[in-house]
């Protein structure tokens, strides 16, 4: 059976699980902890970046390319335009945010996280039993660092940097979803998948895998507020709200 190793909140990880729901693809989850997570990730794959989705002893790794195998294999339904020119136009887009703006944005969510180790054990450690998230919380503190530098939060700037780019990336989804809905041309793809799956880390749409727990912890609190009224904002709570299948994550084999 297909295995997803994953982060429980983290973008790349999003794109995945909505794919994988969408094409209700049977498969098991298995979350990881961020810090943890190193070893097992790459002794498999050389790497350390989750996903990964293995199949068969066949281990794939990066977002993009684990949505090319499942498109080949699961087509229904599609999520890469047919047409030429908006297949190009997505892939771009996705590109773009996988490479570029995702892992800006990704610098100012971790840093508000990061501001309380018991939050950031809740957020990544959901599916633990309640002891070893609270022993997961103690080994916050040392993970910090080493989380720090592989997503290069060198200090405020790039914290800075992050917030401005969400911002840009929210006014750009608000205007380029405006006249149909979706990112490119008019069905719903790959594009919007990336695109609301980035954004959804600050946005936090309600009933949905990259939900905020609650009570959420102050600083990361004032980092959603910055971005809740925003129209780019709305896009991504609608295209979750029509389009994002599951309301929540789980752990271990799907219920299809
Ligand atoms: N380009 C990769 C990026 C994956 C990535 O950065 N994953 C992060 C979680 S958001 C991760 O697992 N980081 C831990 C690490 O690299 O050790 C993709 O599209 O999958």
């Amino acid at each position: 059976m297909i295995e997803l190793l994953q982060f429980r909140h983290s973008p790349y990880n999003e794109k995945v699980r909505w794919a994988l729901d969408l094409k209700r693809v049977p498969h098991r989850r298995r979350s990881l902890l961020p810090g943890p997570h190193m070893a097992k990730v790459k002794k498999l794959t050389r790497q350390t970046a989750t996903p990964v989705l293995i199949n068969d002893g066949e281990v794939i790794t990066g977002s993009a390319c684990i949505l090319d195998w499942l498109e080949a294999r699961y087509p229904e339904p599609r999520l890469i335009p047919a047409a030429p020119d908006l297949c190009a136009a997505a892939m771009a887009l996705q590109r773009e945010f996988d490479e570029d703006i995702t892992p800006r944005i990704r610098c100012a969510v971790l840093d508000a996280l990061l501001a309380n180790r018991r939050y950031f054990a809740r957020i990544f450690a959901e599916a633990e039993s309640p002891l070893s998230r609270g022993f997961y919380a103690c080994i916050v503190p040392l993970a910090a660092p080493l989380v720090r530098k592989g997503n290069g939060i060198s200090g405020p700037a790039a914290v800075e940097e992050g917030i401005a780019a969400a911002h840009a990336a929210l006014d750009r989804a608000a205007t380029q979803a405006a006249a149909t809905g979706f990112l490119v041309g008019k069905e719903f793809s790959i594009a919007d998948i990336t695109v609301a799956a980035a954004l959804a880390t600050v946005v936090r749409p309600e009933n949905s895998p990259m939900y905020a727990p609650r009570p959420v912890a102050p600083a990361f609190a004032a980092l959603m507020a910055r971005f809740a009224r925003h129209p780019g904002a709305d896009w991504v709570r609608e295209i979750y709200a029509k389009r994002r299948v599951a309301s929540a994550d789980f752990e271990g084999t799907s219920p299809y």
